[in-house]
């Protein structure tokens, strides 16, 4: 056996001449087979923004919320909790491995709401998990593993682009349903109706909580309790995202409507939340996924379980954000702060929402663009082609997903104008 050793760039076997690695030849290398994969259909956006020099660059491809003058914006209760947090002179020793017990009880009362059966007989499993993605991910293997039925999850046409590797990759078919219709740019209800009609029974279903991602399309209350009975009668476990609560209404018990009225009609629920958008934690990866369970025997079995499936994989999470997140929503007066903060941000996307439209009608645009006013959360889906998109980009500077979908949260009152101007003038 050789032993291997790099000097000075210089690699030295034990039983060998040494050899640059520079000339070490692509053929010999353990990886020569591993090809270039292709940039993130979202995150990859962002690094050719990055490299554009243009001064009217607009980066509207991820959902991260700006304020006005296009910078990240540090919601006041998030200094403030930060603040409080520092003068506690917290350690910074490892959490267990299910999280932050104050935040995970926090994030499932958020959710449930506290008045909850779930909350009050104790009924949900709750983990932290890394943001919304690590959240889904726990989920995602914890089906994969114990869901009793179909090891199917169907997920609406379209979806967020990263639900279909993380279920996957767990080990579930992925499998859809209608839900977006292109020619009302609004929800196809009766083709999600008639889909889910033929879901095989004891499969998964994935629904967005609120401000479904990428179009911007929710059910109305009427229409998920359509959908619920549909749910019922076909048996399916629905398993929600949510990870824009409060940003669809600007309010955070509106946005938990269909996981509470689905509960209340007696599904039994998964969840993954986020409190990347809501919190702006972005950066900081908190989240929690909760499953509720029959009794308290259950949840402590299932408990065990998610705990092994975390362990191999990231032992703990981190803990900065879920202190932030706990200390808001446990303090009374951080936490009204905080529901002022999310009317700020989410008023603040409606005004551009608004002044969107009335742009592109001061162009002369002949289209209908209701659907931008009409849809709700972070984005809007515009319905503009691949084509038309490419053009934006090339001619205009303005950086958005191939499917048409732009991050109003992005948008200021500085850049809307020309924002208006250049869709206009690649969809005239
Ligand atoms: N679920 C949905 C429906 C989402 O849109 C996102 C974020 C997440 C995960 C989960 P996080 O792990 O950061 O908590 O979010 N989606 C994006 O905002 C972006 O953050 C988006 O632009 O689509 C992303 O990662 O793609």
């Amino acid at each position: 056996m050789f032993v291997v050793r790099v000097v000075n760039k210089k690699l030295f076997l034990s039983n060998g001449p040494s050899c640059s690695l520079s000339s070490f030849k692509s053929s010999l290398s353990w990886w020569s087979g591993v090809e270039m994969g292709p940039p993130d259909a979202i995150l990859g956006v962002t690094e050719a923004f990055k490299k554009d020099t243009s001064d009217k660059k607009m980066n509207l491809s991820v959902g991260a919320y700006r304020d006005d003058d296009g910078k990240p914006f540090i919601l006041p209760c998030v200094m403030k909790a930060e603040e409080i947090l520092s003068k506690k002179n917290l350690d910074k020793e490892y959490a267990g491995i299910a999280g932050v017990a104050d935040f995970c009880q926090a994030a499932a009362k958020l959710a449930f709401g506290d008045s909850s059966p779930v909350i009050k007989e104790g009924l949900n499993a709750t983990v932290q998990g890394i943001s919304g993605t690590g959240s889904l991910t726990i989920g995602a293997h914890f089906l994969a593993q114990f869901f009793p039925g179909v090891k199917e999850i169907y997920m609406p046409t379209p979806t967020w682009g990263n639900h279909i590797p993380i279920f996957k990759r767990a080990g579930l078919t992925v499998k859809q349903y209608r839900y977006f219709d292109p020619k009302t740019c609004g929800f196809d209800f009766t083709g999600a109706l008639q889909d889910l009609a033929k879901i095989p029974e004891k499969s998964i279903i994935l629904l967005h909580a609120c401000a479904h991602n990428p179009t911007g399309v929710d059910p109305k209350p009427e229409q998920w309790k359509e959908m619920s009975k549909v749910i019922k009668a076909r048996n399916l476990f629905p398993f929600l995202d949510m990870a824009y609560q409060g940003f669809a209404t600007g309010d955070i018990d509106r946005d938990a409507f269909a996981l509470r009225m689905l509960v209340e009609d007696g599904h039994q629920v998964a969840t993954a939340q986020s409190f990347a958008k809501n919190m702006g934690l972005y950066g900081e990866r908190t989240g929690a996924f909760s499953v509720v369970c029959a009794d308290k025997d259950e949840v402590a079995r299932t408990m065990s379980q998610l705990k092994i499936i975390i362990r191999p994989i990231y032992s703990n999470p981190p803990i900065h954000g879920a202190r932030i997140a706990s200390t808001i929503l446990n303090d009374p007066s951080l936490r009204s702060q905080w529901l002022t903060d999310i009317k700020v941000m989410s008023d603040r996307i409606n005004t551009m929402r608004i002044k969107l439209k009335e742009g592109l009608k001061r162009e002369g645009s002949s289209r209908s663009w209701d659907h931008i006013t009409d849809q709700i959360g972070m984005f809007c889906f515009t319905g503009m082609t691949p084509d038309q998109v490419e053009r934006l980009i090339k001619e205009f500077s303005v950086y958005l997903t191939k499917d048409g979908r732009i991050s109003v949260a992005g948008v200021s009152s500085k850049n809307v104008d020309y924002l208006a101007h250049a869709i206009h003038q690649v969809t005239k």
